[in-house]
């Protein structure tokens, strides 16, 4: 690692966790992002930050906790007593539900599925966000859940560190990375997600056009080396 550090930019690394690289999800093609994301920790960034998906043992996403099949589709609803904690209207729960893809149980927290990959370069400069860790709510980006009702520390982290530009690797392109990135760059982030360090569930997802959509700039590693 060098000692110049480039002010002002931050790494972001999304969910590169056991499960989803050669676990119960494991994402398509992940197993071949350690090295470029190892290669990637090295360039100079001023902050470092890694998310973990933490889920408690039922948590709502998983197909096993409604009896259904994996990859089956469900609508979710914010829980009513987070609702009513965040002075939300009760009475418009039901107007607020998403559809939601039911997975198989994963990064269930104290399992193996939800450490970080062996051999990833994630040490004592990072810092970690967790999330998923409600169990009646599910939270692709590592910002906040899709209701705003459980914000993580992720933002206030970012802008303490000064940070300006976020560059985004990680899995998955078409969950997690995609939601992140959304958010990052809402947030008013200039949001970079890094394609050679990102790989997605589904073949054929409109991941990056959506992300571009929302102001995300969409680079490979070798345009992120030579901005570094
Ligand atoms: C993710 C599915 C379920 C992700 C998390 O990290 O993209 N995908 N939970
Ligand atoms: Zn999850």
């Amino acid at each position: 690692m060098t000692d110049k550090v480039i002010h002002g930019t931050a790494l972001l690394i999304v969910d590169m966790q056991v499960d989803f690289v050669t676990g119960s999800l494991a994402v398509p093609g992940a197993t071949v992002l350690l090295d470029p994301i190892n290669e990637i920790i090295d360039l100079p960034f001023a902050y470092r930050v890694a998310s973990k998906d933490f889920h408690p043992p039922g948590h709502i996403s998983f197909a096993s906790t409604h009896g259904k099949q994996p990859f089956d589709n469900t609508t979710i609803y914010p829980p009513e007593d987070l609702v009513r904690r965040t002075g939300g209207d009760v009475e418009k729960i039901k107007e607020r539900g998403l559809g939601q893809t039911l997975w198989p149980d994963h990064c269930v927290q104290g399992t193996p599925g939800v450490e970080f990959i062996p051999g990833l370069k994630v040490d004592g400069k990072f810092d970690i966000v967790l999330k998923g860790t409600h169990l009646g709510v599910e939270c692709y980006s590592a910002f906040k859940d899709p209701w705003h009702l459980l914000p993580t520390d992720l933002e206030d982290n970012l802008h303490r560190h000064n940070v300006k530009e976020v560059y985004l690797v990680g899995v998955a392109g078409d969950f997690c990375v995609k939601a992140t990135a959304i958010d990052a760059a809402k947030a008013g982030f200039n949001t970079f997600v890094v394609t050679d360090g990102v790989r997605s569930v589904f073949e054929g997802g409109k991941e990056y056009e959506e992300m571009k959509a929302m102001g995300v700039e969409i680079i490979d590693l070798v345009e992120l080396k030579r901005r570094m």
